[in-house]
This record gives C-alpha cells, structure tokens and sequence, in this order.
C-alpha cells in the first residue's frame, strides 16, 4: 500500500469545467456515462491525464467525438491514463459499468434496503466513473437518471430538477442540474421507492426554499424532529453568521445501511437513518440531541464544506473541525450551553485524548495517509473544532465573526487550505497569532502545569505555566504551542475579584482599557514556561483556570483539594465547577486503584459524598448540570492516564464508588426519581430532557442497591415509562445485575421492539456493552440472532463496537475478547473495509496493558496483518498500532 504525504500536493494539470451524467439504473449492472469539458491549467501545455477508476468497467472512450485508440490510453486497476490529450479544452465522453447490487462496501452507488444511492466523500467517486477524483477539481454537474418506474418512482440529484418523464418499457427518466461547481465528493444520487415530508423555510431575504425529507413511507411519522432541525439549523446559520440557504430545494434522504452518521452532498444529504427517524416512543433524548446536531452539521457544511472546500483531504479539518464547532455552538445555543460544552469536552478526553498518545496520533491536519477514510476521526473533528474554538477565544464573538465574514468573501467557489482560515481570522482582526498554525502541525495533547503564589506584601497574584507537548509517531521533539488560558480569580466568599492588571514579561499591562471593572480573562501562553503576575489582589484568592476549557490541553495545577470543593461549590463558570468535581473524582479514583491493586480495603472520602450530596440537592442549579456532575470519569478517562491500565481494578473501583454514593445518597437519589418524573406527554426541549437526565442518573444510582424497595421502583419505571427516555434508561439499570430479572426484562424489550430496527439496536448495544463475567458467550450467541447482519454498518457498531466498549469482557485476561475481535475484523473486511477499520482501531491502545493482555493483542493484530486480500483501511490501522 502507498502513502500519500501532504508535502508532495500538487496542482492538478487539467481542471473540469463541466460534466453532464447519466445512469442507466438496472437490476443486474449499471451504465454509466460521463461527459467532461476539461481545460488545461496551462494553456499548450502537454500532459497526460490521469484519472481515477476503482472497480470500474470501462466500455468506451471519446475524445472530442473520437473514438480513443487503444494506444492512446493505459488502463491498471486503479487509473485510466490517456497518453496525450489534446492541447487546450476537449470534450471527454466516458461509458462504463458498475455493479451496486454487489457492492457491500456502501461507498460509490451501492443499494440500501431495495434503493439506490451514494457516498462519495472521500474517494467514492472513483468508484462510479473514471474521474480526477480530488477536491480541487471543481465543476458544475447535471445527472440524467433513468430507471423501472415502479421499483424506482423516486429519482434525485444534486440541483434542480429541470426535466423529468416516462420512457419506453415502463421506464421513466430525471434531469437534475446543480448551479454551483462542486467537487467529486459531493455528488449524489438516489433512487428508490421512497415518500416524502414536505415543508418550506423562508430566508431572511424573502426566498421560499423547499424542504424534502426521504423515507419509506411507513417511516414519515418519525421525520417531525428531523424537519425542525433542519428549519432551525436554518434560521441559526443566518441569524449568527448571516448565512443563507442557496438553492430553492433541500433534500435529506434516510438510509438504513450507512458507514458514517450522514452526508453534505450538495442539496442532497444523505443521512444514516438512526440520524433522522425519531418518535417519542423510540427515539431517547440523547438520539433527539444527535438527530439536531447531526441535521445541522450536515446543513452548516453547505457554506463551511460546500461553497469553500477543502484544496485536498489533508485539509479535511478545514470543513470538519470547523462544522463540528458550529454545530455544537448550535446546539449549546438551543440547549443549555455549559452543558453541551461539558459532553463535548467529555467526548474530547474519552476519546480523542487516548489517540492522541497512541500509535494512530496524527496532527489536526495529517502529513500522510494511505487510506484517507481513515482519518475521519476525532483527532480532525473534535480537537480541529477546539481550533477553531481558540480563535473564537482569542478574538471574541465579533471579531471571530468578522473572520468568517472574510473567509467567505475571499474564498467562496474555492478549494483552500487551514492557512487560508488562519490569514482570514487574522486579517479581519489585525490579530497577532504568534506560533497558532502549530495547532495544525503537531499532534499530542499539550500538557500544562501550573503553580500559583500570593504575596500579602506586594498584593500580587503569581502564575506559572511550564508546557510540554508530547512526542507522537514520527515527531519527537515539539515546539511550544500558543495556548489561550481564560481564567478568574475568586475571593474567599466565592466571588470573581476584579482584575486591574497584569506583569507579564516584565511589562505591565493594564487589563481593561476603560475603568470598567474585570472579571475574567484571557492569558495567551507561547513559551515553554512564562509567568502573570497579577496586581492588586487583596487576598489570597483560588484561581478558577482554563475556564470553558479555552484549549485542548491536559492541565495539571497545585489546588489543593479545598481550593477543589471550593470551585465546585462557588465557581460562577460552570464548565469549571463540573471539571472540579471531575478532577476530584479522578483523584480518588487513582487513589482507590491503587489501593484496590495492594488489596486495600476501600474507603470512600466523606467529602466527596457530602460535595456531590449538595451539589445533588441545590435547586438553583440546572438539572441536566446536576446530572453530569454527579456522574464519575469514565473508565477508559481513568485507564487512560495510569502508567499500566488495568480494566478489572478499574472497573472495581468506579462500581466501588457508584454503590458507596447510592447508599450514602439514597434519600436524595429517590427524591430526584420522584420529584423529576415526566408529567405530560413527552416534549423534547431543555426543562424537559433536563428533568429526565436527573431521573435517570439517579435511577442507575438506585438500581446498584440490593433492597427489594428499590428493585420494585426500577421495575415500575421500567413498565410504566412512557417514552424510550425513560423505559430505556430503566432497562439500562436492570441490565447492571445479572439474574432473573435482568433475563426478563431484557427478553420483555426484544419482544415489544422487534419490528423496530433502531430500537433492536440499542437492545443489541446495551448487551455487548454489559460488564458482567463472562458476556462474551451471550455477544457471541447475538452474532447468530435474526436481529443481527454483519454486513449493516449500525449493527456492527451496536454489537461489535458495543463490546470493545466493555471494560471486563473485551480485556477478558484470557484474551478471549481480543480473538473475539480479531475474527470479526477478518470476515468483515472481506465485506466493508471502513467498518472493519473502525472496529480494529479498539485494538490500537493495546500497548497500555499488562504484558500478559500486550500478547493477546499483539497476537491478533499479526494475525490480521498476515491475512489475504487485507484491504487498506485495515492495514494502514493495524501496521500502525503494531509499529
Ligand atoms: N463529511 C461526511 C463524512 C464522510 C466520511 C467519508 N468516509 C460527514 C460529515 O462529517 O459531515
Ligand atoms: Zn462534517
């Protein structure tokens, strides 16, 4: 396999103005022909042009009207070269065949429960027709599409549609014509039998654009959510960044076989379907919050994505990491914002933070790939949102908007790059952004230590950071990085104290600049180790740092575990008030592991109970803030940052605490149930999902006790919930102890939920998922249940990735669940190479473990290496993890 390296971009030779599809869709093949104007980068030049083919028969080739000779062009298995074109524009007339009946692989045209349709990003394209398949060749399409009018009565593409009738043979035909150039990547097509949800939205200009969402008809019921989503992702993006919809016509398409979430497709997106269909009795909260952002990230992506695209993948964060950071902005602004900002920050340490400081590390924006599908990951979303986040920070909400502003207006109809970005928020700010751009460039999570002092004489305040980044693959050694750290200071009745200035390389600076008092603000770290010496502070105060968590960086500072309680208990920032009880936590946490590793008794700190039990019983404070305060630190978070995890002592300890805090805090925990019950119908807004969130983090507590009182209350939940919120969650709890009714209450959900599809996989989930000796059995039995396919991408997820997910059972110490795994990884390349590159990535943190789990895992992954016919995407994972 070939690795392809940033350092080697460039330009493209030929560039394509126009191309005019047509798919003739049938059962057995498909035909496929495509006409390109295409035009040389520079005039007279002589080069040959390449295309890119995969899987693609090609039937035949015309060059201005002209049959090609077979000399005159080479065909390999990826590529289609023509020797010499003709010096300046021509016309190229491509036919060739494809087969979507047979491609299980879900990228190019491959069909999805009896419909057609696409996905192209990254390099799908290739596998339609022979196409200069990169971002940078951007052209204006239409697509003609014919098929059987009663298997396909519904026909889409990009665009409007311009024509559209029947044909001989009880055939029928579309014309669809896309306005604006795009790339390759955002080509779609669908068709199928499908109905669809009509609406319309009217822009801020006056426009009426209308809005289409595609189901099976059974299904419409369940696109309500979706379609306000939609509507109010598009009142948000005009109303915040002043940015309107294009075209007359939005489509979204629901599709049960999909490998990623959804699709930007111009016009067209095509969603997964667990992204779209929700009904109150189905669908939990946590898929309603998905459904809202997912809908607006793929809408946002029509201006950060669409209308400015990326030069080449590389750029991939260009339009990921900023569309992520608008969609949770969208969502923090239609929720509560501390916290979507606290799961954001969660999801960041959970998961990106463990790549970050393995083998699969990679800047936000890569040096090299060999499979770019590959690198669709939580690396270039979710820290490239952090990114875009710091300049926010640094330059405040106007003059980040004046950044954007610029961005559009020098690059609309572009493909640009992560500089670009940068020049655009520097430029519209006059802004100085020193060593920024290293955020693109270095991997590894920066770690920052502080040490604070007060001096009563001077009334001053002293900070010190020293920062490091750590050495990742291919980067030993790491320059200093440009970190935002926004920060208060509170006085010993909790309140911000003024900030009047600030001695910082042996320069004073005043904070503010008129004689407003201060309360916050924001340090712009640069150097290895630096210093803020702040004046006028008139006692000893417990800095409140890193507030909103203003960069992706682990920090690490000297509190004490007072200052700690302190915060938790008066921090107005609330981001900062959970992270104080989150540090706490992982403190005892580590603690308790050890001690459970020397085979300690355990005891639980009394303070800790007494700080959550008022946090717990504080009304003044958000219930959905309340829930996530009072949950600990993953396990993974807490494996994550031991020299050697260990997922049993883990596990023991976090179950350990979970128990201690239900029996201390019984009382509070029945009140939350019984206070916060759902009293009408099921509504999905903040209050409501809030009230819920309480409930049943509460619930969970409850259900860890062992008095028959409090296993009467779960069961009751369990039957009379009225929505999928509440009975699931219900079920979740149930399903921590195993016995009888675990059995039956699981077996009572299957039997209710069968014919729902989205609902037997969260049922699938919760089992795999389950840390109860000996699971493995009971996965293992579920590879064989009618409800399970391998080749649907969300069921491999649910069941498959559900289980690397368990903490005991897929560290079985007998290796068990890492063989498990690497079976699973073996047959399912042979039948979707991306889905079985996500799920051979549980094996890339293997070297965090014992000698005796190293082993296991090493062996698995040698296993897969040496087997036939690998595809890529799993090589390029598993050599890399190996390495
Ligand atoms: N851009 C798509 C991801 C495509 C993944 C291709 N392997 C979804 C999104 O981020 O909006
Ligand atoms: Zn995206």
């Amino acid at each position: 396999p070939k690795e392809i390296f940033l350092k080697d971009y460039k330009m493209p030779d030929y560039y394509f103005d126009t191309v005019d599809l047509k798919f003739l869709l049938g059962e057995e093949k498909t035909i496929v022909n495509s006409k390109i104007m295409v035009f040389p980068r520079v005039e007279g030049s002589k080069f040959p042009l390449v295309l890119n083919g995969d899987d693609v028969k090609l039937i035949s080739i015309k060059v201005n009207n002209e049959d090609l000779k077979e000399e005159d062009y080479v065909l390999d298995s990826r590529h289609l070269t023509i020797l010499s074109p003709p010096t300046g524009s021509f016309t190229l007339e491509i036919v060739n065949e494809i087969c979507p009946q047979n491609n299980t692989s879900l990228e190019g045209l491959y069909k999805s429960s009896g419909n057609f349709c696409t996905q192209c990003e990254a390099e799908g394209f290739r596998k339609i027709t022979f196409y200069q398949d990169r971002p940078d060749i951007m052209a204006k399409y239409t697509c003609r599409i014919e098929a059987d009018k009663s298997l396909y009565p519904v026909l889409l593409s990009n665009g409007n549609l311009i024509e559209q009738g029947d044909l001989e043979g009880g055939k029928h035909y579309a014309l669809w014509e896309d306005p604006f150039k795009k790339p390759s990547y955002l080509f779609a097509l669908v068709a199928g039998k499908l109905a669809s949800r009509d609406d319309s939205f009217i822009t801020r200009s006056g426009r009426k654009i209308s809005l289409k969402i595609w189901t099976p008809a059974e299904d419409l019921p369940k696109t309500e959510h979706a379609m306000y989503s939609l509507k109010a992702a598009m009142k948000w993006d005009e109303d915040v960044f002043g940015l309107e919809y294009d075209l007359d016509l939005f489509n979204v398409v629901a599709v049960p076989d999909f490998n990623m979430g959804a699709m930007e497709n111009k016009s067209l997106n095509i969603f997964n379907s667990k992204l779209v269909l929700a009904s109150p009795e189905t669908a939990s909260d946590g898929d309603y919050a998905a459904i809202l952002g997912v809908i607006g990230h793929e809408y946002f992506h029509n201006w950060t994505g669409n209308r400015v695209t990326c030069r080449d993948w590389f750029q991939l964060s260009l339009k990921e990491g900023l569309t992520v950071f608008r969609d949770q902005e969208f969502s923090s602004d239609m929720g509560s914002r501390a916290v979507k900002r606290i799961a954001d920050v969660s999801r960041l340490r959970n998961y990106q933070f463990p790549q970050d400081s393995g083998p699969m590390a990679h800047p936000v924006r890569p040096h090299s790939y060999i499979k770019m599908d590959n690198f669709y990951t939580v690396t270039v979303y979710e820290k490239g949102a952090e990114v875009v986040r710091m300049y926010k920070t640094l330059l405040g909400s106007q003059g980040f908007r004046k950044g954007m502003d610029l961005y559009f207006k020098r690059h609309d109809g572009q493909a640009v790059t992560c500089e670009d970005f940068y020049a655009a928020m520097r430029d519209a700010n006059d802004a100085d952004f020193a060593n920024f751009l290293l955020w693109y460039s270095q991997a590894g999570t920066p770690q920052v230590k502080v040490t604070s002092s007060y001096n009563s004489d001077g009334r001053t305040f002293t900070l010190k950071f020293r920062q490091e980044v750590p050495p990742t693959p291919g980067q030993a050694v790491k320059e200093p990085m440009f970190i935002p750290v926004a920060l208060g200071l509170l006085d010993s009745s909790g309140n911000n104290l003024s900030l009047s200035s600030i001695y910082h390389d042996g320069v004073l600076q005043s904070i503010s600049d008129n004689d407003q008092p201060v309360y916050s603000t924001v340090l712009r770290l640069t150097k290895k180790e630096e210093e803020f010496v702040f004046t006028n502070i008139p006692e000893r105060p417990v800095p409140s740092l890193l507030r909103g968590y203003s960069a992706p960086v682990r920090m690490e500072t000297d509190l004490s575990d007072d200052d700690l309680f302190f915060l938790l208990a008066y921090d107005s920032d609330e981001f900062n008030r959970w992270e104080a009880g989150q540090v706490l936590a992982r403190k005892l946490m580590l603690q308790l592991v050890s001690d459970h590793q020397q085979n300690k008794t355990l005891v639980l700190n009394s303070k800790f109970v007494e700080g959550l039990r008022s946090i717990l019983t504080d009304s003044s404070l958000d219930k959905e803030f309340i829930a996530k305060a009072i949950t600990l630190p993953g396990e993974g978070e807490i494996m994550d940052m031991m020299e050697v995890a260990d997922p049993d002592a883990v596990h023991a300890v976090r179950t350990f605490i979970r128990k201690q805090l239900a029996n201390a805090l019984k009382a509070e925990f029945l009140a939350a149930v019984e206070n916060n019950r759902s009293s009408a119908a099921y509504v999905f807004n903040h209050p409501e999902l809030a009230r819920r969130a309480l409930k049943n983090t509460a619930l969970a507590y409850l259900a860890l006790l062992e008095d028959a009182e409090t296993a009467n209350l779960v069961l009751n939940e369990y039957k009379n919930a009225s929505n999928m919120t509440d009975q699931f969650a219900a079920l979740v709890a149930i399903a921590q102890k195993p016995g009888e009714t675990r059995d039956t209450i699981l077996a009572d959900f299957y039997a209710k939920w069968q014919h729902d599809y989205l609902v037997v996989n969260k049922w699938l989930a919760l089992q795999a998922m389950s840390d109860i000796p000996g699971n493995i059995e009971n996965v293992k039995n579920l590879l064989n249940h009618k409800a399970f396919d391998l080749r649907n991408p969300n069921k491999v997820y649910s069941l498959i990735g559900g289980f690397c997910g368990s903490t005991i059972n897929f560290h079985a110490k007998d290796g068990s669940g890492y063989e498990f795994l690497g079976e699973v990884v073996m047959q399912l390349d042979k039948i979707n190479p991306q889905v079985a590159s996500r799920m051979v990535s549980a094996f890339s943190r293997w070297k965090r473990y014992d000698e005796h789990r190293q082993n296991h895992a090493k062996a698995q992954l040698e296993k897969i290496l040496s087997a036939n016919g690998l595809s890529e995407n799993v090589f390029e994972i598993a050599s890399k993890s190996l390495a």
